[in-house]
């Protein structure tokens, strides 16, 4: 697995750019909510360490995480959001269920990006095991919340920055 050759919670502070002003929207699947509740606070945790405010970051959750998608372009029709975070655990099992649901989340949140122009994180763990996810949520592999929200202030910025 890729993710065993990096922290997800290592980068540079001086390379992250500031989001004060930014409004940044989190969807949060709440199957394995043991799991997407740590990256939620991973998230809000590094966002508001790097300026954006605690009224400028709205939270909504989804039963699961085959509807992030539908819940990320309801809540950026709702508020525009400068982005919107995808939080959600998709752990293998014995069914066909996460090939499915990794494809439908996969798909259904690449597509938002460029339906609106507008950066949609795919915070979305997948992993063979339960231990697997928790290493990677605050565990010795860092945690996915803090890449997930250092990605939204580097893609605002990008967008920012060529308006
Ligand atoms: C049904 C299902 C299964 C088996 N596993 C997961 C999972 O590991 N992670 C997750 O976020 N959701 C799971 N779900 C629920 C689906 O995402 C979805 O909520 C239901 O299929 C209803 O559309």
């Amino acid at each position: 697995m890729a993710t065993n050759l990096k922290n997800l919670s290592e980068y540079n502070p001086d390379e992250i750019p500031s989001g004060e002003g930014m409004k940044i929207s989190i969807v949060l699947a709440e199957w394995n909510l043991e799991i997407t509740g740590a990256l939620l606070d991973g998230a809000v945790r590094t966002l508001l360490r790097h300026g954006v405010r605690e009224k400028d970051i709205r939270v909504k959750h989804v039963p699961g995480s085959f509807e992030l998608p539908l819940g990320a372009q309801l809540i950026a029709e709702s508020g525009k959001p400068d982005a919107v975070i995808c939080l959600g655990c998709v752990i293998q099992g014995e069914t066909r269920h996460f090939d499915f649901i990794c494809q439908g989340v996969t798909k259904g949140i690449a597509d938002l990006n460029l339906k609106y122009g507008r950066p949609f994180v795919f915070g979305v763990l997948t992993t063979d095991t339960l231990q697997q996810a928790k290493d990677r949520s605050g565990g010795k592999h860092g945690n996915k919340g803090d890449e997930a929200a250092i990605t939204a202030l580097k893609m605002v910025q990008l967008k920012k920055s060529l308006e």
